[in-house]
This record gives C-alpha cells, structure tokens and sequence, in this order.
C-alpha cells in the first residue's frame, strides 16, 4: 500500500514529503523531480513569493544509488522565505511583539474556521498550513508515483480548459497535452494559443480590478490498464478515490470525471460511448475500441482501459487585493479581509498539483493490484495482468 503525507507550513523552515510503500528498485530521477517542482511554481498571475522560493526536492530518504530502496522516502524542500519569518513564526516562544497575527478573516479562506476549531486568537496559524504552499510536498511525493507509473509505461498529464469566463471549446488530443507540459515557458497552460491569450486577458482584467479568478483543469492519466478500482465495495472505487484526492487540493470545489457535468443534462444514447472491436488485418483480435470517452476511462468505478480524465474547478483565489467586508477576530468590529501577497490566478499550477494527487491515487492502486517488493516484481505481474487482458 502507498501511502503518502505532508507537513510544513507556508512560512515556516521547510515542507516535508513522507511516501512509503515504493517498491524497490525504481529508478529516481531528480531532475525530473524538480522540474516538476518548478512547473507548479510557473503560470500568469502567481504572486510575489514564486521569486523568492526555488523549490527543489532535497531527499532525505529511500534512496540510494540513483533507485528506491524500499523503505519510507522522505523529501525536504526548504521555505527560502523562512529567513524573512524566522522572528515572525519562532518555534520558541520568541518576542510577541514580533509576531504577525491575521487580524480578520478572508471570506472563502480557512482563516474564521480554523481559528474557530483550533480556538486560535486570529489566523495566522490557519493561514500558515492551509496555503497552497503545501501542494509543493504533493508535487515532491506525486513524482516519486509518477517515476513508479512511467515504469509500468502509465503517464499523467494535466492542462487547463477554463480561466473564469473563457473556455477551451474542444477536446484535446493526449499529444497536445503532453506538448504543454513540456512547454520551457509556462503562461496558462492551455493546449490552443488564441483561448490562452483570451485566459491571459481575463487574469489582466482580475489583476487591474484588486480581484482574482479561477477555473478548471484537466487531469488526464495515459497508458492505464482496466481493471483498476472496483465497483465491489464504495471505498475502492477509482472514481471516488480520484474526486477525493483531487477535491483535498486547496481551491479545489468540485471534480468532475469525464463529462459527468454535461452528462448530467444529456440523453443517455448521447453520453455513453459505444463499444466496438477492433481487429489487425491480419484478422487478430486486439482490444476494445470507443469512439469517444464521455466516461472519462471509468465505468462501475473501475478504468477501462480508455484516457482516464479528471477534471477540477477551482473557486478564485481568496485572498483580494480589494478585499472583502469581513470582522476583526479582538473586538468583532466590521472591516476589511486582511490582505498578504497572494496570486491572482494559480489554474495551472493547480493542474500540476492534481497530477500529483492523480499519480499517487493510480499508483497507490497499481501497486495494491500488481503488488511486489521491487520494480520487477510488479513489472512482472504487471505484464501477466497486461497478457491476460491482451488474449481475453
Ligand atoms: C503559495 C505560496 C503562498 C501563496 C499561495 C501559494 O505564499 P505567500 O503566502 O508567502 O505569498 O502565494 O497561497 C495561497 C494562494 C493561499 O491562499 O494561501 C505556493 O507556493 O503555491
């Protein structure tokens, strides 16, 4: 079983990524690693703080010799901020005139909630560990899945379809998602450049009025096998696991599988995708066929052997520069939202983070399905399952 957490808080000395239950004997690549740490930092409208922070992955553990050895990985990225929040945020009781409390909640964050639940004078420790910061670990923690699915030849890829008002009105081939994500500069990660100048426009206009905007991403998961997840028992089911894992992203308010929205105000004969069979021509059966994937790639809770695609909306982010009415937390007189840097539009990123969460879900799975100690145990019990489907 893969089992994965974080800790660190946004201003604090470090985010650290814990991941067990790796099979031995896979090759890590750091680069890769840190790359994807740096694509989570990239996109229009990020804020001040991607300046300052070069994330990179600094393991501590469960690696030796350039592959996993089996035992617990633990992975360190350093806050460069922290030296600016040292006197700030001490973990000794350290002077309270330096501290820097969150003095009214922002409407839509954490922040009244959790002062509410931890019994907190005002935010600031909320604001600390439920900033996005923390998608950093799920970045660090989700490559290490994807390094395990790309040995079993499973890819997951991410770009984005919506930025508030403006839409990506087509599907998009596999090819062009993998093209964005390779892509050296990162602006809103959209696989069409007239809607993404249109997106860039729309943060331009959140960014000129104080405000801030969200949207949706898409999350697709290439080369998986059917049979992952089950319809057999509610807390194995692929497509609850993956909305949950995708819905604990910060931001994130609703998941969709598939076209499930638009299914939902659809005819049946419209939304389900048909099943063929196609043959070589050399009249060898190969493998089920669909024509479209309306589905999303499950069907019972269970992958089918199509793309599996997950999509998340994310609400704007809370945190305005025109803030909104809000109370003080010492006297409950009315005010305005306390405002700290903060991005106008992280979609992109938040696409990378899914991807992450997707890549540890599919792993996590694969590796309960096909089991094995190391690599090429469950490479091989990979490949069993892979023939057994092949000759059905
Ligand atoms: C983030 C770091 C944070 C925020 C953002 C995400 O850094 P700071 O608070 O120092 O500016 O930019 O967090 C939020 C959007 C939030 O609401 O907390 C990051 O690394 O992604």
């Amino acid at each position: 079983m893969i089992r994965f957490s974080t800790a660190g808080e946004s201003h604090g000395e470090a985010l650290i990524a814990l991941i067990s239950g790796m099979p031995a004997g896979v090759p890590v690549d750091l680069d890769f690693v840190n790359h994807e740490l740096w694509r989570r930092q990239q996109g229009y409208g990020r804020g001040g703080r991607m300046k300052i922070e070069t994330d990179k992955a600094h393991v501590l553990s469960g690696v030796r010799h350039g592959k996993t050895i089996g035992s617990p990985i633990a992975i360190e990225i350093v806050n460069r901020d922290w030296k600016n929040w040292e006197e700030k945020l001490p973990v000794e009781a350290g002077d309270p005139g330096k501290h820097q409390p969150v003095a009214s909640p922002r409407p839509g964050h954490a922040d009244l909630a959790g002062a509410l639940k931890f019994n907190f004078p005002d935010a600031r420790y909320v604001l600390e560990r439920a900033s996005a910061r923390e998608s950093t670990a799920r970045v660090a923690g989700g490559a290490f899945a994807k390094l395990l699915l790309r040995h079993l030849g499973i890819e997951v890829a991410s770009h984005v379809i919506r930025v508030g008002r403006v839409e990506l009105d087509r599907t998009a081939a596999w090819e062009e998602i993998v093209s964005v994500v390779a892509r050296d500069e990162i602006v809103l990660s959209c696989v069409d450049a007239a809607t993404e100048a249109r997106m860039k426009e729309e943060v331009e206009q959140a960014s000129r009025t104080g405000d801030t905007v969200g949207g949706v991403f898409e999350v697709v998961v290439h080369g998986a096998p059917a049979g992952l997840g089950t319809y057999a028992n509610w807390d194995e089911r692929l497509d609850g696991l993956l909305a949950w894992s995708v819905m604990s992203l910060q931001a994130v308010k609703a998941v969709e599988i598939g076209r499930g929205i638009t299914a939902a105000e659809s005819f049946g004969s419209k939304v389900h995708d048909a099943i063929h069979y196609a043959t070589e021509p050399t009249g060898r059966p190969t493998r089920f066929t669909r024509e479209q994937n309306n589905a999303g790639g499950i069907e019972g809770g269970v992958s089918n052997g199509e793309d599996i695609v997950v999509r998340g909306y994310l609400k704007p982010i809370s945190t305005l520069r025109r803030p909104l009415e809000s109370v003080r937390f010492d006297t409950r007189a009315a005010t305005s939202a306390s405002y700290e840097r903060s991005d106008i539009c992280v979609v992109p990123a938040a696409g990378v983070a899914a991807e992450a969460m997707v890549a540890l879900t599919v792993a996590g799975l694969a590796q309960q399905k096909f089991g094995g100690d190391s690599a090429l145990e469950m490479k091989r019990n990979f490949d069993g399952y892979i023939e057994q489907i092949r000759s059905y």
